[in-house]
């Protein structure tokens, strides 16, 4: 079965109760990618990419759609139920820009599931659950406001939360630290501390021992994995690597070297899920526990994050972070993939196991075929 037409969409995703605040990044819409792959068949495949804003990564919403633009005729009858040869023919096409070569992976493995008639978790090697952990991240704000909110969600029933620090005066991040956890201390609830690159070492190794009574783990709390590795001896936390695993060869590099606790790990920056299920087992390998996110989107990438997360040891799951809480209505009205009670239940398929409405994009703005 080969590609016969490739379109691609842009729509906006205003953050709802925005902006959203993280240490390097103040968002108040979002600007996604959706791909369309249709083959010589007529099975239809969705994909999507949706960085969150220019600053939070070198990924950006225009920068997806040039790779896309510089891609899309190459991909023109190539076998659209082979992710990996497909992957292999767009590295051929374009060095680099592993998250706009993940919506078109996303879409071939929608097409392979709805062509075998199998779900996508089932092509990633078999989901273990049915109703998918999830977690509640908060943005950088006043520490008596995120104590609340945390307070709320654990009483939604989230068994995890991010909360997230940097950008400020240390001294506030330690503060919401403290207040959340005289809130949700006790519950059972994992906590996790992200500074999405925006602390200096001096801060982090502070923060640590300052909350070095509270079990959370550190994700991302400076800008380099060099900055990691010359604290990782003196904290009393856990790390976990997440916009610094930018690919597989450095997630291989840090596991093996020891120089972090997991990972958060986004679908798109690795590349889509053939390189995620790699990553999975990477992990697997090491026991080390990681998420399954991505940094925004709707609800193709929803689906997508939940079919990979379905399918993590249940050990090792640190949940699967999606934007819906952020974002009114869904792509697909019926099938959306939906929050309850702090957990997704895993879309019943073929493929990713939802079909937008595509009126909802208005024309593509760019179309092979
Ligand atoms: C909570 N997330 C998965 C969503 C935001 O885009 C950033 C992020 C993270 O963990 O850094
Ligand atoms: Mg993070």
């Amino acid at each position: 079965m080969k590609i016969a037409e490739l379109h691609v969409y842009s729509h906006s995703l205003p953050v709802k109760n925005g902006p959203y605040r993280m240490a390097n990044a103040m968002v108040w819409s979002l600007e996604t990618t959706l791909v369309k792959l249709v083959t010589d068949t007529g099975l239809i495949g969705w994909g999507e990419t949706c960085p969150v804003g220019p600053t939070y990564q070198p990924h950006h919403a225009r920068g997806a759609i040039a790779a896309l633009t510089e891609m899309g005729q190459g991909l023109i009858g190539a076998e659209a139920l082979t992710p990996l040869t497909l992957r292999r023919r767009m590295d051929g096409l374009l060095n680099g820009h592993r998250y706009a070569k993940a919506a078109i992976d996303i879409a071939a493995h929608d097409l392979m599931g709805k062509a075998y008639g199998v779900r996508v978790a089932d092509l990633l090697g078999g989901a273990v659950t049915e109703r998918v952990p999830s977690y509640y991240a908060t943005g950088v704000g006043e520490p008596d406001e995120i104590a609340r909110i945390t307070a709320e969600k654990v009483a939604e029933g989230y068994p995890r939360l991010q909360v997230k620090i940097g950008g400020r005066p240390v001294e506030q991040d330690i503060e919401t630290l403290r207040k959340v956890w005289e809130r949700i201390g006790g519950k059972g609830i994992r906590l996790a501390a992200d500074g999405n690159r925006g602390l200096p070492t001096r801060d982090a190794l502070r923060l640590s021992l300052e909350c070095a009574q509270i079990p959370l783990i550190m994700e991302q709390p400076t800008n380099s994995i060099e900055e990691i590795a010359a604290i990782r001896a003196q904290v009393r936390h856990p790390i976990y690597l997440d916009e610094a695993g930018e690919d597989l060869a450095t997630v291989i590099r840090v596991a093996g070297q020891g120089l972090v606790d997991g990972f958060g790990m986004k679908v798109t920056r690795i590349g889509g899920l053939q390189p995620m299920a790699v990553f999975r087992d990477i992990c697997e390998a090491r026991a080390l526990p990681h998420t399954c996110d991505d940094a925004w989107g709707g609800d193709i990438i929803a689906a997508a994050c939940t079919h990979i997360g379905a399918t993590v040891q249940p050990r090792l799951m640190e949940g699967v972070w999606l934007a819906q809480p952020y974002i009114d209505g869904h792509y697909d009205p019926q099938n959306g993939v939906r929050i309850e009670n702090g957990h997704i239940a895993l879309p019943t398929g073929p493929g990713l196991g939802v079909v937008p409405d595509e009126s909802l994009f208005g024309a593509p703005i760019l179309s092979f075929n």
